[in-house]
């Protein structure tokens, strides 16, 4: 199959997600989950703390920055247009705009300098009419997450029909498939021994069907368990020889057994990035 390139772009740089590439990394930590110094400062409306995230996570090799806002109680609209103009001014990578709310969605399009990644849509009703017309409007790229209204279904094929829901129903709007990131969504092996299974099943199915790039976000599957790193690190590795080209991840401690999947792969000639990765840094014990 011909390789697939979804193309993001910040104020003077472009990056291409690409299905024959190595995997791209989208540094997952400007996301007020679990971070107490960036609840504070999103609701102190200060942003110094979030553009040294945004810079740390360049210096880490990350490729997109995810933007996520959402703290209860705060004017998440304003707070998504303010983070993505302090982090686009700040750094020179294409942003990834992630909110369930599509106001924080649209003030987040309007705020970036490029072509920006929507994260995200599913296949929901709600979500479809609503979030794939400001993908057409500001000629945008999407995540695609394979949950509808019955929740995210059990089964590969299901998850499968869910992704071609979405990608028919962004056809119909004039979205190409190069715009669309497919995510299978993975949820923890320590609830349900098959949940990586039948994401790396879903990954393969889209693959062959649609060549269309997909993303993850890996460190799901390790929930509840310990040494959690070791089990995100195994499955990032068979996700991306199963088909993933993106990633959201903690490119601080991910980053070396991704340059190490893509040398295995035959996706790093000459070892370049691996080697590059590797000086920079030095070994990985530990982290
Ligand atoms: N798919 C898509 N988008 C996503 C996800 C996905 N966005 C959100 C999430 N999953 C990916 N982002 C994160 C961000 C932070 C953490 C995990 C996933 C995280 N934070 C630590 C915690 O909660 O304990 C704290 C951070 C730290 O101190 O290191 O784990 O799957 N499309």
């Amino acid at each position: 199959m011909a390789n697939m390139k979804t193309t993001l772009s910040s104020e003077s740089k472009s990056i291409d997600i690409d299905s024959s590439g190595p995997l791209t990394m989208i540094g997952e930590k400007i996301n007020p989950t679990g971070r107490k110094r960036l609840v504070a400062a999103l609701k102190e409306g200060s942003l110094d703390y979030v553009v040294d995230l945004a810079i740390r996570q360049v210096d880490d090799g990350a490729d997109v920055l995810d933007i996520n806002v959402g703290v209860p109680g705060i004017d998440e609209v304003k707070a998504m247009r303010d983070v993505i103009r302090a982090v686009a001014s700040a750094v020179d990578i294409p942003l990834c705009i992630d909110s369930p709310n599509h106001e924080s969605i649209a003030a987040g399009l309007e705020a970036s300098p490029g072509r920006a990644l929507v994260n995200s849509v599913n296949g929901e009703e709600s979500s479809l009419s609503v979030i794939l017309p400001l993908v057409k409007q500001y000629d945008a790229a999407v995540i695609g997450l394979t949950l509808d209204e019955g929740g995210v279904p059990e089964t590969a094929h299901a998850r499968f029909e869910v992704a071609r829901k979405i990608i028919d129903r962004a056809d119909s709007y004039g979205i190409p498939l190069e715009n669309i990131v497919i995510d299978p969504l993975v949820l923890t092996v320590g609830a349900d021994s098959s949940a990586a299974r039948v994401t790396l099943e879903t990954i393969a199915l889209l693959t062959a069907e649609y060549g269309v790039n997909i993303n993850l976000g890996a460190s799901n599957v390790s929930f509840g368990l310990p040494d959690r790193p070791v089990i995100n690190k195994a499955f990032l590795a068979m996700a991306m020889q199963a088909g993933a080209s993106c990633a959201i991840t903690d490119v601080t401690t991910m980053t070396a057994t991704i340059r190490a999947a893509d040398l295995l792969r035959g996706r790093d000639p000459s070892g370049t990035r691996y080697i590059k990765h590797f000086r920079a840094t030095g070994p990985d014990n530990g982290k």
